[in-house]
């Protein structure tokens, strides 16, 4: 008992400090629960995140473009995979990890359960979701828990790439014919509530920021985030010369930021529960991707097992 008083203050001085929370520290149970959730929870986001872009590939307008889309779906991947592996630091296994996504048990970003319906929409993800993505994880990279702070140092530097390649497409667009700024608008108006939605309930009703903020697992908000985000977005859909779908959106001089109006979250509960447009139809993508990679993992885990039984065998030799 006197042991776990003298590990919790210990632990609280290294969070006042600011030093890192490491795997082998002494930490409360919900600390960790609260990390395995939020860390997997961004995990299965980079994976299934994959999904509605890898869904263009096959049909981006030119050579150049399917080349930077491919790569950049294939970064969501090496996110996911730095990211589980900060969670399994925590004493879970991957295999517990992904059974919790396939099975519907753990959630992930509500974005991915909207459609990519024009190759536009391609352009607002990467300028609109990674950049809502960076705004919350650029304060993720001073996170206490020190594996998962530095996987988001180096998903950072490649969300930025992301986001300004997805401007760039929306800049070609805004700036095309009369139908391509038509595209344009059309998928900002598609992405606009969805992306402000990623931040998270309001700060009000959300259950885990009291906690996280206090164990410097968050540094900032889900509604200081979102409105940092709006801030830094408006001048961006000004020079594109486009409109946001909102009526309310005004700038505040007293409050030194845009008023915005409200959001759906009748909208975002029904989508995080399940029911958005496209859940039933990414779950089945990703548990049919597990299915059909199970060769890959069998035939490498055979290869590391000839390795090792080789290497203990030159060893003994
Ligand atoms: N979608 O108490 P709250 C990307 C849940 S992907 C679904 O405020 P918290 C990218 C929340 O889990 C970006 N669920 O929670 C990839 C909680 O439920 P539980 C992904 C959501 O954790 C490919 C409940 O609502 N980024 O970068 O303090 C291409 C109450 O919420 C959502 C991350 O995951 C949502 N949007 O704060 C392009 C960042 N929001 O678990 C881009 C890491 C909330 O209690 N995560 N919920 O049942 C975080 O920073 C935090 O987890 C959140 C939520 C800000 C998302």
């Amino acid at each position: 008992m006197e042991d776990t008083v003298k590990q919790e203050d210990h632990f609280n001085e290294k969070l006042e400090k600011g030093d890192f929370i490491e795997p082998k520290d002494w930490m409360p149970e919900k600390y960790r629960k609260t990390l395995i959730r939020q860390i997997s929870q961004h995990a299965h986001s980079e994976v299934v995140g994959m999904l509605p872009e890898g869904n263009w590939i096959t049909r981006a307008p030119n050579l150049r473009r399917k080349a930077i889309l491919l790569a950049k779906v294939q970064d969501e991947g090496g996110h996911g995979l730095y990211l589980y592996s900060a969670a399994e630091t925590l004493g879970i296994s991957r295999e517990e990890l992904l059974d919790q996504l396939h099975t519907g048990k753990a959630k992930y970003s509500s974005i991915f359960n909207y459609p990519t319906v024009t190759w536009a929409d391609i352009g607002a993800i990467g300028w609109l979701v990674d950049g809502a993505a960076i705004m919350n994880q650029v304060m993720l990279q001073r996170t206490s828990f020190g594996p998962y702070s530095r996987a988001m140092i180096r998903i950072c530097k490649e969300e930025s790439f992301h986001q300004r390649q997805g401007y760039e497409i929306m800049v070609a667009l805004s700036k095309g014919s009369a139908e391509q700024k038509q595209m344009a608008q059309d998928a900002l108006n598609r992405w606009w509530w969805p992306t402000l939605m990623m931040f998270g309930p309001p700060d009000a009703i959300s259950s885990n920021s009291a906690d996280s903020i206090k164990w410097k697992i968050k540094r900032e908000t889900n509604d200081e985030l979102r409105q940092k985000f709006v801030d830094r977005t408006i001048a961006q859909v000004e020079y594109l010369g486009l409109t946001v779908p909102d009526p309310k959106l005004k700038w505040n001089e007293a409050r030194g930021h845009y008023d915005f109006g409200e959001i759906d979250w009748a909208e975002f509960n029904s989508v995080v529960k399940g029911n958005g447009p496209c859940n039933r139809e990414r779950l089945k993508a990703r548990v049919g991707a597990h299915k059909n990679g199970e060769w890959v993992r069998d035939a490498a885990t055979a290869y590391a097992k000839k390795q090792a039984a080789k290497a203990a065998g030159s060893l003994v030799a």
